[in-house]
């Protein structure tokens, strides 16, 4: 029998068709375009509690009003698309690294709302290390994470929320604690920490829990446009399809076998200050590393450079300096009042395996350190020359430290200097500043920055005067070599002659 108390609206009527009573958030896309069809249909399985969080995560941004204002970082599982549906900036990450993200994004832009979504799978399995870091360190995002106990996308796994005695493809037996241990518990354990301002466990099982689920959202995202904290909402959410279930046994089983195990509850809700100790003073890196003051001299002054960006490789073996030339250049570039970047990579021999880094020399700020097109490319031997030669950029410049050029090597569209750096630096007295000869090279070649700044960072480095008078010599070495070499064509040849 019907019950009397419940009033069913009916559908209003207007010009014989039906006025429609509901409508999606403006933060959803009108139309999901990247969808190949049923462009007004989500992917998620009838019943899936993904549709109705972002459904209660796109309302509270409208109603917050910071759709513009908003990034939202995308895990991998089921909700892999979520930026298929939000109208917001959006970005999708690596699995369980949506808190690390997240946090760069927060950091390089604090004025937006950043949230990180992710699945159990994704947030308590993988991503364990960077929810927790991210949660300690006080990051101000808002994280929602969709509890279902499961893995779904990938068939059903065993999640680290799983129940006691639930089965899953990876536990057919159901869960077993002296196995595969107890569920995990995110917003007890995270509630162990100092920094966290808002903690709660909600749960998408009814109505009247889903409305509490929508008050939870909007307090995380209110939080979060006031600058509060870290804020975490956990999501108890149906996953029909892999629970085996139609969406209202779903809802039910939230409720019946969720619930009890996942206590609902506000575990932390809080004003954290956090104290600004030890706040390092206000002088560029420049400044800092250098200990002067940019200005002071002249050499510090980034106009006199002739390029906006240069972009240099130094590849060879490790225990050739590799990396250490790359070091010197950037921390000269540093005190011409450049932008730099160093990024090494190396395998993990000590000595004798392959080694480069990327130096960037910018006026700008530089956005990622890989050097995928460089300038100038210094090839310490041949297995280098013969991997990085054809990455450089048209136009740009190689420096290759021997004689000459291998036999049939194909010389591409760049200048091509060849210097017996090793032979040189025997004779100066030490194989070991083959590279800062390399140095002195490529300084006279490229004219990126000044030989005075070279021996002024030697300077602080090499603190034995005998090593420094080598390198003193190495680096003029190199530049006289440069200096006495005649360019023919695009090789450089030491005796003047083309190859
Ligand atoms: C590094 C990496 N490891 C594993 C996977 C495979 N994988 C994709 S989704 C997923 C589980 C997702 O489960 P969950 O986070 O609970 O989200 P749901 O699909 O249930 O929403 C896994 C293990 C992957 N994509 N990348
Ligand atoms: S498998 Fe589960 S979590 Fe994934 S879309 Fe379907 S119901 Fe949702």
């Amino acid at each position: 029998m019907a019950d009397r108390n419940v009033t069913v609206e009916e559908p209003k009527v207007s010009n014989d068709k039906y006025e429609v009573v509901h409508s999606k958030s403006n933060v959803f896309y009108p139309e999901y375009e990247r969808k190949t069809d049923l462009r007004h249909q989500t992917h998620y399985c009838p019943g899936c509690g993904h549709g109705v969080a972002h459904k209660l995560i796109a309302e509270a941004l409208e109603d917050l009003g910071v759709q513009d204002d908003t990034i939202l970082v995308s895990p991998v599982g089921c909700s892999v698309f979520a930026y298929y549906y939000f109208d917001v900036g959006n970005v999708q990450v690596a699995h369980g690294r949506a808190p690390a993200a997240a946090t760069g994004l927060k950091r390089a832009c604090p004025d937006k709302m950043v949230i990180a979504y992710q699945g159990d799978g994704d947030l308590a399995a993988i991503g364990t290390a960077e929810i927790v870091h991210a949660a300690n360190r006080g990051e101000k995002i808002s994280v929602f994470f969709v509890n279902n106990a499961i893995y779904g996308m990938t068939g059903g796994q065993m999640a680290p929320t799983t129940l006691v005695g639930q089965r899953s493809t990876t536990s057919p037996w159901g869960r077993r604690p002296i196995n595969e241990g107890f569920p995990l518990h995110m917003c007890e354990m995270l509630s162990s920490l100092e920094a966290p301002v808002y903690i709660e466990r909600v749960a998408l099982s009814d109505n009247k829990n889903i409305m509490k689920a929508r008050r939870a959202v909007r307090k995380a995202l209110e939080l979060q446009r006031a600058g509060a904290g870290f804020t975490f909402v956990e999501i108890l959410s149906p996953c029909p399809t892999i629970w085996g279930k139609d969406p209202i046994d779903a809802r039910k089983w939230v409720a019946e076998k969720m619930i009890p195990n996942f206590p609902l509850n506000v575990f932390r809700d809080r004003k954290v200050e956090i104290p600004e100790t030890n706040v390092p003073p206000h002088k560029s890196v420049a400044e800092l590393v250098c200990g002067e003051q940019k200005g002071s001299d002249p050499l510090l002054s980034p106009r006199h450079h002739h390029f906006r960006k240069l972009d240099i490789k130094i590849a060879g073996f490790g225990g050739q300096g590799v990396l250490l030339l790359g070091q010197l250049l950037a921390e000269m570039g540093m005190r011409e009042g450049l932008e730099v970047s160093w990024l090494p990579s190396y395998g993990p021999e000590m000595r004798s395996g392959s080694a480069h880094c990327h130096v960037c020399l910018s006026k700008d700020r530089i956005g990622s350190p890989l050097v995928s097109r460089p300038d100038v490319l210094v090839a310490m031997n041949e297995i280098s020359l013969h991997k990085f030669a054809a990455q450089v950029a048209p136009g740009g410049t190689i420096i290759y430290a021997c004689e000459k050029l291998p036999e049939g090597f194909n010389v591409p569209q760049a200048q091509v200097v060849c210097i017996p750096a090793a032979d040189i630096a025997d004779k100066i007295g030490s194989a070991k500043v083959a590279n800062v000869v390399l140095m002195g090279a490529l300084l006279e070649e490229t004219e990126c920055l000044a030989a005075a700044t070279a021996m002024k960072v030697l300077e602080t480095k090499v603190k034995n005067p005998k090593l420094l008078e080598l390198d003193r010599q190495a680096l003029d070495a190199g530049r006289l070599y440069i200096d006495h070499t005649v360019a023919i064509g695009a090789v450089t040849q030491a005796d003047g002659f083309a190859q």
